[in-house]
């Protein structure tokens, strides 16, 4: 096995593991999975956080090409262990990232500790395929990106891929796998209890309160074993109020705390990921990007604008649901500005609209083509996205509606409320308005 292949699990980390497989039995089953109330108490924040920052960023950064470049060029390991080395990230900086995703009314940031090519960017002891050990930059920006959400106050979730490219006992190979150098054996066992489960107790173990753990390439061997009960019991044993987030496609299983949908609302499979199943006991996600990609990609100048972008939440929390809004940022730490002027904008929309969003539910009203309904305490918002005639009919509203005002500037509004239905009476669509929100007061 060529020197770059070989993975130092260092006695430090085997410890780590093995304390946690001493103490998490093999055989843990799922119905033995009871939410603590930490962990209810999370669930319950994170609906009410409705936004949050998706991250996607690695040593593929560096060519530019989106965070598959390594399966799509088809190159070996040997050619992509030289990626690492080109990779010197000296403008990143913590406390801009943060504040931006403050300035876009997000409330949490969820950045790849490692995508499916591996590499850890994170100090990790259990490999040194990782961006202390490997990259001229030697530091560890999770720990300083962790250290500033705390000082911050935004919630940290870490993305880690369960399909790696890189590691030979990540086998046998899933359905992306290509003849990338790897030897023809391994322990994928070994690589899910020690590897894995390792650098996941270092993630919650060295980086203070973690919000959740967002997995992502499951589907890339379907069949295969996970041990995911085993996995999932030591991140809620390790942080019980961290939320496991699969990005696995199917239906949700015991354990997982949020049900997430990529590149879709929930319920929707426009994109050709996501089952159609809707969880109604546990939160909902959906992910999407700013412009089209996850990693940065150096060609792709297909960005979403403001409004767009505004939309996108408000549907996302009509259909009770938070959007998770991804940014590649450049490999050398800046942010393309093309994003932070889109980003600004969504947070300048969210310091007039937000109370109509933030810990909000999915309203009475299911959504359609003219808008969504969104509900808190007793409002319900209504989120009027397309104006197709002055007067707007809605189905039947069950509560009594004592009356109908707009969120900005608090005129009230002609509102008739029958068994039928309600309608309201709305003025024609602003220059750049892009969403009337008709605030209904009812007894409840
Ligand atoms: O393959 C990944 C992809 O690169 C990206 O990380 C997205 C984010 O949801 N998830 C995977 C595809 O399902």
């Amino acid at each position: 096995m060529p020197k770059t292949q070989q993975f130092t699990i260092t006695k430090c980390a085997l410890a780590v593991a093995f304390a946690s497989l001493c103490i998490i039995p093999a055989n843990v089953s799922a119905q033995d999975y009871q939410p603590s109330p930490e962990n209810m108490q999370a669930r319950r924040e994170y609906q009410d956080m409705k936004f949050g920052m998706f991250i996607h960023w690695g040593v593929y950064s560096v060519l530019g090409d989106g965070e598959w470049v390594f399966h799509e060029r088809h190159l070996t390991v040997d050619e992509y262990n030289r990626l690492p080395s080109f990779f010197d990230p000296e403008k990143f900086d913590a406390r801009t990232w943060v504040a931006l995703a403050k300035a876009a009314g997000m409330k949490y940031i969820t950045i790849t500790s490692r995508h499916h090519d591996g590499f850890a960017m994170f100090d990790s002891k259990v490999s040194d395929w990782n961006i202390v050990a490997r990259t001229p930059y030697k530091k560890d920006p999770l720990k300083m990106l962790a250290d500033e959400c705390h000082r911050q106050g935004i919630k940290l979730f870490f993305y880690y891929s369960q399909l790696d490219w890189h590691n030979p006992d990540y086998f046998p190979r899933g359905q992306t796998s290509w003849n990338n150098g790897r030897p023809d054996h391994g322990d994928f066992n070994s690589y899910l209890d020690n590897y894995m489960d390792g650098q996941l107790t270092e993630l919650l173990t060295n980086y203070g309160a973690i919000a959740g753990i967002w997995f992502d390439g499951m589907w890339d061997k379907p069949d295969g074993d996970w041990h995911l009960q085993k996995t999932y019991a030591l991140i809620h044993k390790l942080q019980p109020a961290a939320l496991i987030i699969p990005n696995h496609h199917q239906t949700p299983r015991p354990g997982e705390d949020v049900q997430t949908f990529e590149r879709d609302l929930p319920g929707q499979n426009t994109a050709g990921f996501n089952t159609k199943y809707v969880s109604s006991d546990i939160p909902l996600e959906s992910s999407d990007t700013l412009n089209g990609a996850w990693g940065f990609n150096i060609g792709d100048s297909n960005y979403k604008s403001p409004a767009e972008l505004e939309r996108k939440l408000i549907r996302a929390a009509g259909n009770n649901s938070n959007l998770l809004l991804n940014i590649g940022p450049y490999p050398n730490g800046e942010i393309d500005p093309q994003f932070v002027t889109r980003l600004q904008a969504v947070g300048e929309w969210l310091a007039k609209y937000g109370d109509s969003i933030y810990g909000t539910r999915g309203g009475p009203v299911p959504p359609g083509d003219w808008g969504v309904t969104t509900q808190k305490d007793n409002r319900i918002y209504v989120h009027v996205l397309n104006w197709g005639s002055p007067l707007l009919a809605l189905p039947p509203i069950a509560e009594k509606i004592s009356s109908a005002h707009l969120l900005l500037g608090g005129e009230s509004i002609d509102v008739t409320q029958t068994a039928d239905g309600v309608i309201l009476k709305l003025r024609a669509q602003g220059k750049d308005e892009v969403d009337r929100v008709v605030v209904l007061t009812v007894a409840r």
